[in-house]
């Protein structure tokens, strides 16, 4: 779909939003298409130039972090076009020409646009302008910045308390803004920093945390390179991290052996183009995973667990040859419970789990034991389960059991998915940051950090709920749309007296909203950020603690934008006053004087603005890592010991796991097609094994309501219900479905999170489906 635009007219996103054609999925991922489809969405939202000059700074030494994802650049020489299309894509939309200004809010009344889809809404363009809703209003009116400032410092001076403001991160702000935004927040006095890895790796830090010590991966690059197993367990790693296909190629050259663990036969998995190289222009690619596992959703915890029973019996049979039992002896803890509880895993329970049969586990088990170096790779689809931490803390059994940790090609690998999500949370974008850090920046400011826990991401919307919270400022991200149990959030959010959007782009957190609201539009990653003291640079972490530079280039989309960086220090100055201890005016002036800071607090981040200007920038430090030490309660990496869980499908039911198209990022769709699933033109479609679609007496093509069921902590059955979705066939377990997010965000409830680490359980909803008889 082309869309065009007419000089003070819309970008015509417009469509029929219950349209979609099926094509019947691909089965390889990138290739020659790949490249096409990112060089028109390039040309269509920047015009050639732009896109030439915007696609040749991505992701190089001297250029700008990808947007994207988080997998980390390649050291060293880089390539040339280090992108993949939807690095490319997710950079066409923030350098974008379209615009909504003032002009675009006049002829818009807020409820004209909360009637539109959220796919209309990200294709509107770059906001220009801080707008104003004052209370009562239909439509947003430009504010100045200072006047802006002042409403929210008066608001927010108002509460009874700090804590009842909550202010969210999104993933991609910059370290710097990250490590400001929290001085601030911290300074006015609460610790509500929900962000969207509450939604996201939170179980990964949870999980990782008591295994290891730390909540972050133990693997490079090069280390994946270099693997001789390496096992990818929820991952769609072809549409949400396509550069990590290249190293999968690369260490599949090198004789790696590749598990897939999913429900689905995602494309990137089976097969790979490089469209970099010839036989990926022209050629099938090559095969990626040596064994796809298709496992039932919520089936993963079974089959760790599992693997670990075949582990240990292997070892019985060829002593001395499986288990490390000298990293097991001098690194680890709770191994000999780990084996009693293991030897006692059924295995009929976990082939019923599962979906797997026998022969396969037996012969994962045996790749693994054979492998010298494994690395264990994972996103959402282990994450955002009732038992996530169980399940990443299983997988990790594994590891343990194999020596496998703090040794070249081999560790954990939580693939991140924003973009510096990872370093926002070392920044200090946490709920509940350490005493050692509150600690440190106390000392730095002379200020007095709260100490009580603050907010995550649910209950924030609990608060907001239930009349405890009444502010809310997100910096960046999309909160009404990303978060689950849309109904109530927007409810939450409708009950404020203020919402403030901190945003790049239109999206439908600017129309949901509390009784005054604001959106302070602000520069991207892309961005040239021009200050007192010269042209800014800011930092970002990936996926593998790498932290590096990113210089934005573009020329902004207007001269009323402000940086991230520049925003939270002049609110601070007009929240807290001249006579506040941190030098924000300085901050604001020369962020080399925040990296200073940063410098004396952030653990690791010593000598910081020297080592970030190295070429590949530098890696934070990382114990069972670099040296095999484990600082976690025993001093030791602790097996997981947890009761077997995982996710049966109750009778006439489907257990619904809610997942990207290629051509969305999170909640800012780019367009209608799933190529790689053979979806055209609508979103609005739920994948089911065509087992089920008989037995449930549907048929493809039929029109179908879904409904959620959710049995509440009293007791009682919740039902949520998202409307008119088409029917596909697909290769999914029996029992089992998937469809889009943010549509069927409305079916996640809110209390349905997982155990410890409160992520919303987005990947194992159960629903019925309801002919529509349309
Ligand atoms: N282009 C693009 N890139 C992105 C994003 C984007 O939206 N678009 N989002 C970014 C963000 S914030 C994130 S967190 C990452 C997300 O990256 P992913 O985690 O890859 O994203 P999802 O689409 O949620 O896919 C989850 C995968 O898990 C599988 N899965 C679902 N349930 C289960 C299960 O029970 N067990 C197993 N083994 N697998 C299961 C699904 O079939 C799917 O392949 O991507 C990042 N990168
Ligand atoms: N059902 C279901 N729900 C999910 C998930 C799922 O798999 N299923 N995944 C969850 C996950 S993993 C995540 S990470 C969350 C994502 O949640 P969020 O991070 O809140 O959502 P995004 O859609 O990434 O946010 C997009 C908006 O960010 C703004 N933006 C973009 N770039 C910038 C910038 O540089 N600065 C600022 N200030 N703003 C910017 C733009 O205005 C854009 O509209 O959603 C979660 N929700
Ligand atoms: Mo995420």
């Amino acid at each position: 779909m082309s869309l065009r635009r007419h000089p003070n007219q819309d970008v015509d996103a417009s469509f029929d939003e219950h349209a979609a054609v099926v094509s019947g999925p691909e089965h390889g991922a990138a290739g020659v298409t790949a490249v096409m489809v990112s060089l028109n969405r390039g040309l269509e939202q920047m015009g050639p130039l732009r896109t030439a000059a915007t696609l040749s700074r991505l992701n190089q030494r001297h250029g700008f972090d990808c947007p994207g994802c988080a997998w980390p650049e390649e050291p060293g020489g880089r390539k040339i076009a280090e992108f993949c299309e939807n690095g490319a894509k997710a950079v066409a939309e923030e350098a974008t020409k379209r615009r909504v200004t003032p002009e675009f809010f006049a002829r818009h009344s807020v409820s004209d646009l909360a009637d539109r889809p959220e796919y209309w809404l990200s294709q509107q363009g770059r906001i220009t302008h801080p707008m104003v809703l004052a209370d009562g209003d239909t439509h947003y009116r430009p504010i100045d910045w200072d006047d802006a400032y002042r409403l929210i410092a008066e608001t927010l001076n108002g509460l009874a308390t700090p804590d009842e403001a909550c202010f969210y991160t999104s993933g991609r702000t910059s370290n710097e803004a990250a490590f400001l935004y929290q001085l601030l927040v911290r300074s006015y006095g609460t610790n509500n920093l929900p962000d969207c890895s509450n939604m996201c790796h939170e179980s990964s830090g949870t999980a990782l945390t008591d295994s290891i010590g730390i909540g972050k991966g133990s693997v490079s690059v090069e280390d994946v390179a270099h693997a001789d197993c390496i096992l990818i367990a929820g991952q769609n790693p072809g549409t949400n991290h396509p550069r990590m296909l290249s190293i999968l190629e690369k260490a599949k050259a090198n004789g790696a052996k590749i598990i897939a663990v999913n429900p689905l036969p995602e494309a990137g998995l089976m097969r790979f183009k490089d469209p970099q190289k010839v036989n990926g222009v022209v050629g099938h690619g090559i095969e990626i995973a040596d064994e796809f596992v298709q496992i039932r959703i919520g089936g993963d915890m079974a089959l760790f667990s599992g693997l670990g029973r075949l582990l240990l019996e292997a070892e019985d049979l060829a002593p001395g040859t499986v288990l490390d039992r000298d990293f097991i002896a001098d690194h680890c803890a709770g191994f000999d419970e780990y084996e009693t509880h293991t030897r006692a895993t059924d295995l009929e329970t976990v082939v019923e789990a599962t979906g797997v049969d026998r022969k396969q586990l037996e012969r994962v088990a045996r790749i693994l034991s054979a492998s010298k170096r494994t690395v264990i790779c994972w996103a959402m689809g282990l994450t955002q389960q009732r038992h996530a931490v169980a399940t990443i803390g299983e997988a990790t059994n594994l590891l343990l059991l194999r020596g496998m940790i703090g040794k070249p090609g081999a560790g954990v690998c939580p693939v991140r998915g924003h973009s510096n999500v990872q370093g926002d949370r070392t920044m200090g974008i946490w709920e509940q940051m350490p005493e050692s850090f509150l600690a440190a920046l106390d000392t730095r400011f002379g200020i007095t950090s709260p100490r009580r826990r603050g907010h995550d991401t649910v209950d924030t919307i609990r608060a907001m709920r239930d009349g405890d919270a009444k502010v809310f400022v997100g910096m960046g991200g999309n909160f009404a749309a990303a978060t689950p149990d849309t109904e109530v959030t927007e409810a939450a959010l409708r009950s404020c007296d203020l919402t403030v959007q901190i945003s790049t782009k239109l999206n439908r957190s600017h129309v949901v909203h509390g009784r005054t609201s604001l959106i302070l539009p602000t520069l991207g990653r892309t961005d040239r950020d021009m200050r007192a003291s010269g042209k800014q640079l800011v930092s970002v972490e990936d996926s593998m603690s790498m932290v590096h530079l990113s210089r934005g280039s573009l020329t902004p989309p207007s001269e009323h934008l402000r940086s991230e960086v520049a925003i939270v220090c002049e609110l601070a100055r007009t929240l807290l006053g001249r006579s506040h201890p941190v030098p924000w005016e300085s901050f604001k002036n020369d962020y080399d004087r925040v990296r200073d800071a940063i410098a004396d607090v952030v653990p690791g981040c010593a000598d910081y603005n020297t080592r970030v200007r190295q070429p590949d920038g530098f890696q934070l430090p990382h114990p069972p890592r670099d040296s095999r030490e484990f600082p976690t309660t025993t001093g030791k990496a602790n097996f997981a010991i947890n009761a077997l869980e995982w996710v049966p499908v109750p009778p006439g039911r489907l257990v619904l796991q809610t997942l990207r198209s290629h051509d969305q990022y999170n909640t800012t769709i780019y367009g209608l097609d799933d190529r790689y699933r053979g979806v055209k033109g609508g979103r609005r479609v739920v994948f089911v094994n065509p087992a089920d679609i008989a037995s449930l007496g549907l048929a493809a093509g039929m029109r179908v309501d879904l409904i959620s069921e959710f049995t509440d902590a009293a007791g009682n059955l919740e039902e949520r219900r998202a409307k008119d979705f088409l029917v596909v066939p697909y290769s999914t377990p029996v029992g089992n479905a998937a469809s889009y997010y943010p549509e069927t965000n409305p079916l996640v409830p809110l209390d349905h999170t997982a155990v410890r680490s409160n992520t919303p359980v987005s990947k194992a909803i159960v629903i019925r489906l309801e002919h529509t008889h349309g």
